[in-house]
């Protein structure tokens, strides 16, 4: 039967840990909801890390001892986010795969992010992308429009496959300057990826569920979490990350596709395993 990856992104750059307590800011909480993540049925992690303050960082020191926690304590694809937040520089972004992840985001264009820009030039993707090849680190592509999936093509084209030699996907939908979170838009954005490629989905803030429920019927996987929705139904914030991925895990059973374990999701997102 065939199965589905889920990722839990947890944290993002974006919420206020004051205004939402549940968000988890420390490593400890980290840890702990990458745990409960895992036991619900994700299998990669999208990560962002905050400072003493809650803000987000990338610092290196931080980011390595992030990595390490996880790879302790769960058994996770751990993909730590080069997007990081929309004011840190390129060259902050590039040393993020210095922390040595299994896994990173790389996002195929620059795109409106609700007052801000989500900036990522041409010169930029392509030096990103060939560090992921140099460090073989699998890359995600992100893809927030249409036209991103076009200079994902691009970028294949001029240098060639991704470490671990696979094209897995993540279209962003649904933030307020980007590709709309609707069934009409995920089709079109399918059609287009390079042969071969696998994708998930995620819906930012109210188009959750539908780009949930799309990506499921289309054959797609999924990605949930605090990153890109706050509320759980109308009028209910979510209480803890867990309960999105148990969302998804339950709708993905229902529709004849369990949930990938971390081992199969190594092997179909050509990440080696951890040595023993
Ligand atoms: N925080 C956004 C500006 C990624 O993680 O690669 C970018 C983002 C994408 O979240
Ligand atoms: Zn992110």
């Amino acid at each position: 039967m065939a199965s589905t990856l889920i990722t839990v992104a947890p944290t993002g750059a974006e919420a206020d840990k004051a205004a939402v307590p549940a968000l988890p800011v420390t490593l400890d909480e980290l840890v702990g909801t990458a745990k409960e993540c895992e036991a619900a049925g994700a299998a990669v992690i999208h990560v962002h890390i905050r400072d003493e303050a809650a803000r987000p960082t990338l610092d290196r020191g931080r980011l390595t001892a992030t990595v390490a926690a996880l790879r302790e304590g769960t058994d996770l694809i751990v993909q730590l986010s080069t997007g990081g937040a929309v004011t840190d520089s390129f060259a902050n972004r590039l040393a993020v795969l210095d922390a040595a992840p299994d896994a990173c985001s790389l996002t195929c264009g620059t795109v409106n992010f609700g007052a801000d820009v989500f900036s990522n030039p041409w010169g930029f993707i392509k030096e990103l992308y060939q560090l992921t090849q140099e460090r073989q680190v699998v890359p995600e592509f992100e893809l927030f429009d249409l036209g991103q999936v076009a200079t994902l093509h691009r970028l294949l084209g001029e240098l060639g496959p991704p470490a671990g030699g696979h094209v897995h996907c993540d279209l962003v939908m649904g933030v307020p300057g980007g590709m709309p979170g609707d069934v009409p838009t995920l089709a079109a954005a399918v059609t287009a990826l390079p042969d071969g490629a696998t994708w998930s989905a995620t819906g930012i803030g109210r188009t959750t569920l539908a780009v949930l429920f799309g990506a499921l019927a289309a054959g797609g996987h999924l990605r949930v979490g605090m990153e890109d929705t706050l509320s759980f139904a109308r009028g209910r914030p979510v209480a803890r990350n867990a309960e999105l991925v148990e969302r998804a895990a339950e709708l993905a059973r229902l529709a004849q596709r369990p949930p990938m374990r971390p081992a199969e999701a190594r092997a179909f997102l050509g990440i080696p395993g951890r040595p023993a």
